[in-house]
């Protein structure tokens, strides 16, 4: 494989051309030395770590080499990641001794969430796998033969930290997002530390190179700090890392750049030392800028520290297999001997691998030696993996009441103004457990009204500094995300308002989320959480200076495809039904909830009490447009713009084809159309039919790709006479109105459509004067098309509210 045969481990970076002068800016503190017992305690404890480690990715028995190893003691299928396992096993023992020295708050926070074997090594020997799972992994023989031997297979600990590692407040599986979430973690929580370790290889991803900037938006007088640990073990999957092949000098020029002081910790020899001093040296410059902040002199552009840490990959592994080194190499990144149980040779490279740790010195009886545990905070409550804010920590919030936010019904508002308005409000009552993260994008979604009372909460400009502020504005999708999750997983409730068109950009990283979500529900020990809260306008409907390249709401169809019971998507009608969700979405728990709106004034037509119980509903037929008898068309709108239409249409139609009996109907929740029991918000076959009839033509307006929507129908009965239409890809900076024509969704298509199907099936007035009043529509089409071309803009009538007798 190019590049594979590295010829020496652990190979050093190439020397940068940057003057040596540079190499200032690297802290440099005077060494300090453990006492003879904590450093005996952590080497231990990294040692039996380890071993278990190890164990866990090898051995089905034998478990703690009681007898010579042989082939059956090996796993069928050999599974895990090892070469991060000792890095990270590393700094767990170090944060749990910071932690006993100081009595921190603390989580630590695992980017290479694929080392779950050290994760869990480590919470077996805090004993915080027995609190959690008591009876399964008690701190015993049998709970240690149960951790290393059903671990990667069915019914035990999967490879990837997930929410059944406690402690864990990230999903270790799609590598980038561990620093933005740790900082999520720690706004308002001024006394928590949260420890975070970065793969080299991670932090070559997009959203980790912008998580760097997070300490710009944190204020030390409200919120704690993160300690950075850039972990450059030098290798990923198989090919050498970029920071692996920086060196000291490009490497503390760049973080010093980006606002940090930097400490390398690399003397292999005396890493206990070194990386313990570099610790408490973090923690010192941490109070020291906390303090300075909550006396009320706060530091300009205070420089957090961050750890640069320097050790092999696959360190105490073997050091090499048939001629290619595996130690400080990508060869340990998996399963550095993957047919140790069919192989002799390499049976024995393992025997004298797990030998080497002396683990019957460690463990005696199923329990870890007294040393290990001196290294523990005394309190257990205190120890990573039992800090409460990680498992329960939700906190809720005050409730505000959106009705009296409501607008007259009959008026044109936006849903975005009316909703800033009542943020504002819930932002004052809730100055420390709800936030917003937004993308640059607050104005131009007019949520403004949300800075009222609060602010931008960017430390690097000297004019909001200093100030807190319920609102991070940046430009990076993806830090608003990480942001929202460490901020929830913490506790608190938080929104994500984005243009629809661009909330693509976390599609992923929303969905690693809710895989965290949903195991953490099935968990027993785990408690509630707030829901995340995604708020999407400026929609491909209506665009003003911006145009197709706006256009995407690809984003409805992400949340539909997670877990039914998690996944929530509104699209509120008008401004007062909007409101009524978004109260509704900040009082739930445990759901990805999307809600989708419309920024410019549009119709309002229900009054809040009408609203309440519409959201309520889910959908309902709105009789001021509807006949009275049984309908011959059943339309029904999904979205604001093209409800209207919908409703327009239906107004339309009342004046060229009375005898067409049309009923509208308005979704306000998506989910409800699910078939019966496949999702708890579905309705029941018989309010399917009375809403929609059995038999009659159902014409869908959607906001959405049509595609997304008959996914949710199938099931439904009678789906042949069902047709979606929506945003098929059309589009351009034109005109609103033109946006509904070119994508087939204005209200001369709508009308056209259902005097077809109502002719279709067996109406005979609308029969007899079906082409005339095509005509009708026709010649409306073009008359419209004609002026928009002509004036550049709407007629002036095309919005006003639909009238019926
Ligand atoms: C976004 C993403 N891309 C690719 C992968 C596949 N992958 C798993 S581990 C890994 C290498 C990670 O290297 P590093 O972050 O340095 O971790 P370590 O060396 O400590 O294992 C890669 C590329 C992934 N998990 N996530």
């Amino acid at each position: 494989m190019p590049g594979s045969e590295i010829p020496v481990a652990n190979p050093p970076a190439l020397p940068s051309h940057l003057p040596d002068s540079v190499l200032d800016l690297a802290v440099q503190i005077p060494r300090k030395q453990l006492s003879k017992d904590d450093s005996e305690s952590l080497r231990n404890f990294q040692r039996a770590a380890c071993y278990i480690a190890a164990a866990m990715i090898f051995l089905r028995d034998n478990v703690l080499l009681e007898s010579e190893l042989q082939r059956e003691h090996v796993k069928p299928r050999l599974l895990g990641h090892w070469g991060t396992c000792p890095g990270l096993i590393l700094v767990q023992s170090h944060l749990n001794l910071l932690i006993r020295n100081h009595d921190l708050n603390m989580i630590y926070v695992i980017g290479p969430g694929h080392g779950a074997p050290a994760a869990l090594a480590a919470l077996w020997l805090e004993g915080s796998l027995e609190k959690f799972y008591p009876g399964e992994y008690d701190l015993s023989y049998s709970g240690l033969k149960n951790l290393i031997t059903r671990f990667s297979v069915p019914g035990g600990f999967p490879s990837h930290i997930n929410a059944e590692t406690p402690g864990a407040i990230h999903e270790g599986g799609e590598l980038g997002y561990a620093l933005a979430a740790s900082f999520g973690a720690v706004m308002d929580n001024p006394d928590l530390v949260v420890a975070c370790i970065v793969g080299d290889g991670e932090a070559e991803t997009g959203p980790t190179a912008t998580a760097w900037h997070a300490i710009k938006y944190l204020d030390p007088k409200e919120s704690g700090a993160v300690i950075p640990i850039l972990h450059v073990n030098g290798f990923k999957i198989s090919e050498r890392t970029i920071f692996g092949c920086m060196d000291d000098k490009e490497i503390v020029t760049l973080f010093s750049g980006y606002g940090y002081q930097v400490r390398i910790v690399e003397d292999l020899d005396n890493i206990n030392d070194d990386l313990q001093g570099a610790l408490e040296w973090s923690l010192d410059e941490i109070r020291k800028i906390q303090k300075a902040a909550r006396g009320g002199e706060p530091i300009v552009k205070p420089r957090w520290p961050m750890i640069v840490l320097r050790t092999p990959k696959g360190w105490t592994g073997p050091k090499e297999l048939d001629g290619k080194l595996i130690e400080g190499s990508f060869h340990s990144h998996q399963v550095p001997l993957p047919k140790a149980g069919t192989d002799d040779s390499q049976l024995s490279v393992l025997k004298d691998w797990l030998s080497s740790y002396k683990i019957s010195e460690l463990i005696k009886d199923g329990k870890p030696n007294g040393s290990i545990l001196r290294s523990l905070p005394q309190n257990p409550e205190k120890r990573l993996g039992q800090f409460k804010t990680t498992y329960d920590p939700y906190v809720g919030l005050k409730a505000v009441d959106w009705k009296d936010f409501a607008v007259e019904k009959g008026t044109d508002q936006s849903c975005m103004k009316v909703t800033g308005k009542f943020l504002d409000k819930v932002f004052q009552d809730n100055p420390t457990s709800i936030r917003l993260f937004s993308p640059d994008e607050l104005e131009s979604n007019k949520l403004d009204a949300i800075l009222d009372h609060t602010q931008r909460n960017f430390q690097w400009d000297e004019y909001s500094r200093a100030n807190g502020g319920r609102v991070i504005e940046t430009l990076s999708e993806h830090d608003c995300q990480g942001f929202m999750q460490g901020y929830t997983l913490t506790g608190r409730t938080a929104l994500f308002p984005s243009y629809e068109s661009f909330l693509g950009i976390v599609h992923t990283m929303m969905v690693q989320y809710s895989k965290f979500v949903k195991i953490a529900r099935e968990v027993k020990w785990r408690g509630d959480i707030a829901s995340i809260n995604y708020i999407e306008t400026s929609t491909w409907a209506r665009q003003e200076h911006n145009g197709f390249s706006h256009q995407n709401p690809s984003f409805i169809g992400a949340v539909l495809n997670l877990k039914a019971d998690a996944a929530r998507v509104y699209l509120p009608p008008d401004a007062n039904c909007f409101l009524s969700t978004v109260h509704h979405c900040l009082k739930s728990k445990n759901y990805t909830n999307l809600i989708i709106g419309s920024k410019q004034p549009t119709a309002v037509y229900l009054s809040a009490e009408e609203a309440a119980q519409h959201c309520k509903d889910g959908a309902s037929i709105w009789k001021f447009a509807s006949c009275r008898e049984e309908p011959d068309v059943v339309l029904v709108g999904i979205g604001v713009e093209v409800t209207f239409e919908v409703v327009k249409a239906a107004e339309l139609l009342r004046s060229i084809c009375p005898e067409l009996k049309v009923r509208v109907v308005n979704v306000t929740d998506l989910m409800i159309l699910v078939e019966e029991s496949k999702h708890p918000h579905a309705l029941s076959k018989e309010r399917f039919v009375e809403l929609f009839t059995h038999d009659k033509p159902l014409l869908f307006n959607f906001h959405g790709y049509p595609t997304e929507l008959q996914g949710l129908l199938f099931g439904r009965e009678n789906v042949a006479r069902m047709t979606v239409e929506g945003y098929i890809e059309e589009g351009t900076t034109t005109t609103p109105f033109n946006m509904m024509l070119v994508n087939r969704v204005s209200r001369f298509d709508v009308a056209a459509r259902a005097l077809k199907a109502g002719a279709a099936s067996g109406n005979k007035e609308v029969q007899a004067k079906l082409d005339e009043c095509l005509e009708v529509v026709k010649n409306k089409v073009a008359e419209v098309r004609e002026f928009i071309m002509d004036n550049g803009k709407d007629p002036d009538d095309i919005y006003d509210m639909a009238k019926f007798e």
